[in-house]
């Protein structure tokens, strides 16, 4: 097994390595050649240039820090007849202009979307795993490969889907952990409420919360946000308005949650009160 990595950041460093450590034979390079020296003392092969690296071999992995650092370190080289597989964070719209862009030199593409942390990588168990989407056929043949440092959950052939599905599990984190911080300062300096106590209650709260999200999606895919209802949105918008002014009285600035709490009072006024809020995703997709 061999193949080429170009970029040794964080992230970059830890997949060689859990390569180099399943015995594959890894090509290496870096812009800054002290990271990429590193790694030879641990079995990889340095490669002077980008050219360099790509002509060694057929799979060619990028992990750099952005679409423009992409197409920077790839110009000048020869693509034709080259696998690449890009693991850099972008948009969907960069992964499928960077599927047609490595079309257009021969080569084949797939786009990844990495789930994890460094620490996570190469670490059996840990949960890590890549969204990739693009050339199945480019996936088939390496997945083995591709499953080496984290666990490779195939999205489909439309390229932008990996860093589509990476993004909105993102938007998903943030607005969990704005939660979060919301009620961290709520409580924060308060006699007789300890912070990590009060972790643990949260903790539990949002685990009994997460099960809904499959409820959510029901009524998103059926259209019907009515049937069994048990807190609907007039309901919480009613509620919400003891969130803001508990906040205003321990002297919290209520900015992290107001959007959503204002786009609920958006879907009351267009006649949505008897709703569920899974229905606010109607309004948002306007
Ligand atoms: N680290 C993380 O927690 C996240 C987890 C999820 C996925 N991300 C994405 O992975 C990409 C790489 O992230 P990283 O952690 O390896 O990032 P850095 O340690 O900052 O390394 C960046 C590498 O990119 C090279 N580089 C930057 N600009 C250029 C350029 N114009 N030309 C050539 N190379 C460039 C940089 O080289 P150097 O500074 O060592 O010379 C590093 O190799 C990223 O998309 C995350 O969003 C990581």
């Amino acid at each position: 097994m061999t193949l080429t990595v170009l970029g040794l950041g964080a992230m970059g460093t830890a997949l060689t390595r859990a390569w180099l450590a399943a015995g594959h034979h890894v090509t290496v390079w870096n812009r800054t050649p002290a990271r990429a020296e590193r790694l030879a003392a641990e079995g990889a092969t340095v490669a002077a240039t980008p050219a360099e690296a790509v002509a060694a071999n057929r799979l060619v992995v990028t992990c750099l820090l952005d679409h423009a650092s992409v197409v920077d370190v790839l110009d000048g080289t020869d693509l034709a007849g080259r696998d690449l597989v890009d693991l850099t964070t972008g948009t969907p719209a960069q992964a499928r202009d960077r599927a047609e862009w490595a079309a257009g030199r021969g080569a084949r593409y797939v786009d990844g979307g990495i789930m994890a942390v460094p620490p996570m990588i190469g670490v059996p168990d840990s949960g890590a795993y890549v969204f990739y989407s693009g050339s199945v056929d480019l996936f088939a043949e390496h997945e083995r490969t591709l499953a080496v440092p984290a666990g490779a959950k195939w999205v489909g052939d439309d390229p932008g889907h990996a860093a589509l599905h990476d993004v909105a599990l993102l938007g998903g984190m943030t607005g969990l952990f704005a939660g979060v911080t919301h009620a961290f300062a709520l409580v924060h300096g308060e006699k007789d409420i300890d912070t990590g106590e009060f972790a643990t209650l949260l903790v539990d709260w949002l685990a009994a919360c997460l099960p809904f999200t499959q409820r959510m999606a029901q009524r998103i895919v059926t259209g019907d946000y009515t049937s069994d209802v048990t807190s609907n949105l007039a309901m919480q918008v009613t509620a919400n308005r003891t969130m803001v002014d508990t906040a205003v009285d321990q002297g919290v600035r209520p900015d992290l949650i107001t959007p959503y709490l204002d786009l609920s009072a958006r879907g009351v006024a267009e006649g949505q009160g008897a709703e569920d809020g899974a229905r606010l995703i109607e309004l948002l997709r306007r």
